[in-house]
């Protein structure tokens, strides 16, 4: 009969997920967007492959911040009427997709953790970053800073990043065998979001 209970109970908690609730501030406290949450485990998990999808629209990369596991196939579709020419050239990943309206021929593959600053070269103005992570347990905070993962019960680093972070942030260590919420601060220089020029004279003048 105990045995019984045991077993029920178990399965009612199942009992190796643990959600994980990181809630992301700035230096002042404020909720931060944009923040890339990643819990590595100790014993890294095997995953399939994932992808991912890098919009141009309205002469912005949709999302500014993506978040990926190593191996992900990303698309950059291209929601404009005008040619875009997405290109990086960080070390995590080189390559350009050529003078292009609507969906590249294949996918970009993200084989290598590290951060990836995409540009494009017609408009200078456009900028994303893609954060390649080892773990599949990834996710970019909303506007509300916040980020929820759902996790085997064990051993994680938490990291943390941000494309305007004043200085890396030191990975914290954490047990994880239940939910919890962690709110973790990150010190940031605000800038605005990469945003399509206003149009008409007179646009660039001013600060
Ligand atoms: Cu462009």
């Amino acid at each position: 009969m105990q045995h019984m209970l045991l077993v029920l109970v178990m399965g009612l908690s199942g009992i190796c997920q643990a959600a994980v609730t990181v809630q992301v501030q700035d230096q002042t406290g404020q909720p931060l967007e944009d923040a890339v949450v990643e819990l590595v485990a100790s014993t890294p998990a095997v995953q399939p492959a994932t992808s991912a999808e890098v919009r141009q629209q309205d002469l912005t990369f949709v999302p500014f911040v993506s978040a990926v596991m190593q191996g992900a196939q990303v698309d950059f579709p291209n929601m404009d009427k005008t040619r875009h020419h997405v290109y990086s050239f960080s070390p995590a990943k080189e390559f350009e997709l050529k003078l292009y309206v609507g969906k590249p021929e294949a996918p970009i593959l993200f084989d290598k953790a590290g951060i990836v600053a995409l540009g494009c070269n017609i408009h200078d103005y456009m900028q994303a970053y893609i954060y390649v992570g080892t773990s599949p347990y990834l996710a970019v905070s909303g506007a509300d800073g916040k980020v929820r993962l759902q996790v085997p019960a064990g051993e994680y680093q938490l990291r943390l990043w941000h494309p305007w972070q004043n200085a890396d942030w030191q990975p914290l260590s954490l047990t994880l065998a239940e939910d919890q919420t962690h709110q973790v601060s990150l010190a940031i220089t605000h800038q605005q979001k990469p945003q399509k020029p206003k149009k008409g004279f007179g646009a660039y003048t001013g600060s």
